[in-house]
């Protein structure tokens, strides 16, 4: 959808080039490799919002046509990093509409004057819809917050004597309807109560709306000819690994492709020519999950290399992506991962911290994962969206196990179920699956949570866009999250394994502790009777201060907490033996949401606070999370053995 189009749009953006620019090929992570440079474009970009009353004073001037200083004050913004909570503007904190970005880079020479090589911009997330000039040139739209898109700037930077580039990047993050997550702008027109032209952005989602250029910015180069796209499933037979590829090549119509799979010590064990195959490796090292196996989550590393004849010559591209031989299955009531079942006993997290909002950064990444490692998690959901792709690779590399949520949070207004929804839909699931695919990680697909998925049209909506999500990738499976009455859900006949969010004792009952255990057997047992597939209870927990304590358990405190998810656990650990395959804490961590009077500085159901520090909860779980890793092992001395090894394991 173009900005313009919609209400809010219209009210808040220019009508521009039409609509984003359709999907191109591939979307393979920027690797360094002999035929690959990269440059990294964080640090302090020029900043400027757009304050104008129609916000669009931006495009009537043209910012983007000479540097952004010459036409007002800038200020110094980091990137990557939400632009909301670095400074002391409360007007910025909630700003709603164009917010401008500018860096000025210099060039490699060669990069400008080798008309072999390919120049490319990757933006790894600007949320939520954004245009990209370079030099005043315009190169790109997208509409979509959380996944990247990139732009082929060759030509650009190699017909001048210039050896810089100025690029501009202006970004909307207004919500409408049709955008995922979906809002809406309300207008307050009652002079009365309200200034002219006062609106505010509503969306019925618990995190907070932040935006700018999230993750990193970077370009990086190919050849002309070049690999644009790998895909990878992976088998067994018997002890054998099965490695299918897939190639695609842009650039050339002549050319060959060879591949090789090496393993953790760099030895081929398996070669082959062509497009496409299938690799075959003698007793395969698995990929097994975290706590599963004493080398979980052992990475092959594919290197594919292309030799292609050009107008300019001969030119070779090497790519090399990590690999990871595992297989996912799902029956009845069980979830199989390598044949074996597998509990998710991990958390929901989202991307947020202090200052940097949901900027990336790697410090965080660390502490998050040796959190998650601390506390015996073997999983987590990317809710509510999907998370940076560095993210994606430490779960590949440390064997925590994904599902992978697309942006469908906050779906509850009958037009967000319309044509224009579905199809952004369905792109958005298109760009995540293609991103995504290969990460071994990555056991599921989400794609919603809590959707009104009783009205109407949801049953057609979600028939659709899991289909579609399945025909995108047949290898796993599909879920989307329900927090509704069973019978009254029209979308969770078409997933394959259900996934159910409740707050016992919480927004129902509250300060009722002792009703959750029949209410939590009910809801599982209404689920698997009306459906026979396995549940995972993929939301539960309490809001809990830091600090704050009551015994016997009163609401909020740090033991009300805990007396909950001791009521929860009792139910999960008779129906874990039956059809539950998972539970997944609400929340990991302490987060920033919108101002209401239901959260005090956010949302507060974190077993860790928002500077990573532990609840009471955390050593609760922890001690649950190691028991449960060690009952659902693979081999008991494994587990144990790895565990000292990391100087992890608690008992
Ligand atoms: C759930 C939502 C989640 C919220 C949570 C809560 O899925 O996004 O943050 O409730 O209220 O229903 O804490």
């Amino acid at each position: 959808m173009a900005p313009g189009q919609a209400g809010a749009w219209g009210a808040l953006g220019p009508l521009l080039w039409g609509c984003a620019l359709a999907l191109q090929g591939g979307m393979l992570y920027p690797r360094e490799s002999p035929s690959r440079e990269r440059k990294e474009l964080d640090g302090l970009w020029g900043f400027r919002a757009d304050f104008s009353d129609s916000r669009r004073r931006g495009f009537e001037q043209q910012w983007y046509r000479r540097p952004l200083r010459e036409s007002g004050p800038t200020l110094d913004m980091p990137v990557p990093s939400s632009f909301n909570d670095v400074g002391q503007d409360a007007q910025l904190r909630s700003f709603v509409g164009w917010v401008w970005y500018e860096r000025e880079v210099a060039l490699p020479q060669r990069w400008s004057q080798d008309l072999d090589t390919r120049v490319v911009l990757r933006i790894g997330s600007a949320h939520y819809y954004a245009i990209v000039w370079v030099n005043g040139v315009h190169v790109a739209e997208h509409e979509g917050g959380h996944l990247p898109f990139e732009a082929d700037i060759s030509k650009l930077v190699q017909s001048g004597p210039l050896s810089s580039c100025r690029i501009t990047i202006a970004i909307n993050n207004t919500l409408t309807p049709h955008t995922l997550p979906p809002g809406t702008i309300q207008y307050k027109t009652d002079t009365s109560k309200y200034p002219k032209g006062y609106f505010i952005q509503d969306t019925k989602f618990d995190f907070f709306n932040y935006a700018g250029l999230h993750r990193p910015v970077l370009l990086y180069t190919t050849p002309t000819a070049y690999i644009d796209d790998i895909t990878v499933t992976t088998g067994m037979d018997q002890d054998t690994g099965l490695v299918n590829y897939q190639v695609s090549v842009q650039g050339s119509e002549h050319f060959q492709l060879e591949v090789c799979l090496r393993d953790e010590e760099g030895k081929v064990v398996a070669e082959g020519t062509g497009g496409r195959g299938q690799l075959q490796v003698p007793n395969a090292n698995l990929w097994w999950p975290y706590l599963m196996h004493e080398h979980p989550a052992y990475l092959y590393s594919l290197e594919v290399k292309l030799t292609a004849q050009t107008a300019a010559g001969p030119a070779s591209d090497f790519y090399a992506l990590p690999v990871g031989i595992r297989t996912v299955a799902v029956t009845e009531s069980q979830f199989l991962i390598n044949g074996k079942p597998f509990y998710f006993h991990g958390v929901n997290k989202h991307e947020d911290a202090d200052i940097r909002g949901k900027g990336f950064d790697w410090s965080l990444l660390m502490k998050d994962f040796n959190l998650l490692r601390w506390l015996g998690a073997n999983s987590f959901r990317t809710s509510h969206y999907p998370y940076a792709e560095e993210v994606m690779q430490l779960c590949d590399r440390y064997g925590i196990v994904v599902i992978d949520e697309c942006p469908g949070v906050g779906i509850v207004l009958p037009e967000s179920f319309g044509n224009v929804s579905l199809q952004h839909h369905l792109q958005v699931m298109e760009e995540l699956v293609r991103r995504d695919k290969n990460h071994p990680a990555v056991v599921m697909w989400s794609v919603a949570n809590e959707p009104a998925s009783f009205l109407t049209p949801a049953g057609y909506y979600f028939k659709t866009v899991i289909a579609h999500t399945k025909t995108l990738d047949p290898s796993r499976p599909v879920t989307f999250v329900t927090n509704s009455n069973y019978a009254a859900d029209l979308g969770v006949p078409y997933v394959d394994v259900i996934c159910v969010n409740s707050y016992y004792s919480w927004y129902h009952d509250y300060g009722h502790l002792e009703v959750i255990q029949l209410q939590l057997a009910t809801q599982f047992e209404a689920w698997y009777g009306a459906y026979q597939k396995p549940v995972i209870q993929s939301e539960y927990g309490a809001e809990t201060i830091a600090g704050f304590h009551q015994d016997p358990p009163l609401m909020f405190s740090e033991e009300y907490q805990r007396s909950l998810l001791e009521q929860y656990h009792s139910v999960l650990d008779q129906k874990r033996k039956e059809y539950v395959v998972g539970e997944l804490i609400w929340n990991f961590a302490d987060f920033m949401t919108n101002q209401t009077p239901q959260r005090a500085l956010g949302n507060k159901k974190g077993i860790f606070t928002r500077q990573r520090q532990p609840k009471s909860a955390a050593f609760l779980l922890r001690e649950r999370y190691w028991r449960l890793a060690n009952e659902t092992r693979y081999h008991r001395s494994v587990v144990k053995s790895q565990c000292l090894g990391n100087s992890l394991f608690p008992f």
